[in-house]
């Protein structure tokens, strides 16, 4: 039991979400490590949504609603840690979800479709394909969904992937506190925030965003710009860490 009061609760709360799908077979204990990293990026951002991820998120919300045929993709982690926030997500901005894993197993896919539907969320389920230019089975997804997707978010999200759905001529937004990831450089808009933080902001403004807005944020877009102003933000915590 973690005493509410803990100065580090929030942390602690989301270690213990890790720790069980860990034993509950939703997140591979490698999931557990890539946990850890993005933990030790957030203390970097101070723990805080900064202004960039702020506007990261509204951009992100653009390019959602704006799709013909948006999906977000589910891994362990994420399921683990968002698994209500995905579904208000997909509601607000009309994406369908498709679960999609590094280490798959049908298990695993099963479990986790399982925990995502115990919180309200609809899966896209059928027989997938290697559909992906990938050797892994990342490259296994489904016709209707990731395949045919024009913007996909890929959450905590392994390099090789972002980079394939892009080279498909795909949107990719993705949500990343490693700023220099393969993934965050690779993706179309890349949220430096923690899942948990971003999510309902991403949902909020699907809700919000007027069309005008929308295609003001597209056009506007600079991802190069959002990632070094996450890289300047790291760098100032580090800076005043040592004043
Ligand atoms: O469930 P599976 O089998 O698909 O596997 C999922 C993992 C996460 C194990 C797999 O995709 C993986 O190995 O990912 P990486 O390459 O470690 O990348 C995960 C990225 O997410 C890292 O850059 C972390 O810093 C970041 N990250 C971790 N936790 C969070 C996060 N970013 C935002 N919010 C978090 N809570």
């Amino acid at each position: 039991m973690i005493p509410e009061d803990h100065p580090r609760y929030a942390s602690l709360v989301a270690r213990e979400k890790i720790a069980d799908a860990v034993k509950s077979g939703i997140v591979v204990i490698e999931g557990a490590s890539a946990h850890g990293r993005g933990e030790a990026f957030d203390y970097l951002l101070g723990e805080r949504t900064t202004k960039s991820a702020a506007c990261a998120e509204r951009t992100a919300a653009a390019f959602l609603i704006r799709a013909a045929r948006p999906v977000i993709s589910v891994n362990g982690n994420t399921a683990a840690l968002a698994a209500g926030e995905i579904g208000a997500l997909a509601r607000a901005s009309g994406a369908l979800v498709e679960v999609n894993l590094f280490h798959r197993t049908e298990k695993r896919m099963q479990a986790i479709t399982r925990h995502l539907e115990a919180h309200g969320v609809v899966v896209l389920q059928g027989a997938a394909e290697r559909l992906l230019p990938l050797a892994h089975d990342r490259a296994l997804c489904l016709r209707e969904g990731i395949y045919a997707a024009d913007v996909v978010l890929v959450p905590l999200e392994d390099g090789d992937r972002c980079s394939a759905l892009v080279s498909m001529g795909k949107t990719v937004v993705t949500i990343d506190l490693n700023p220099l990831s393969r993934t965050a450089r690779a993706a179309t808009v890349t949220v430096v925030d923690e899942l948990t933080r971003a999510l309902p902001v991403i949902t909020r403004s699907c809700e919000e965003l007027g069309a005008d807005e929308a295609a003001q944020l597209v056009r506007r877009h600079d991802n190069a710009r959002l990632l070094a102003e996450a890289v300047a933000a790291m760098q100032e915590t580090l800076t005043h860490a040592v004043d």
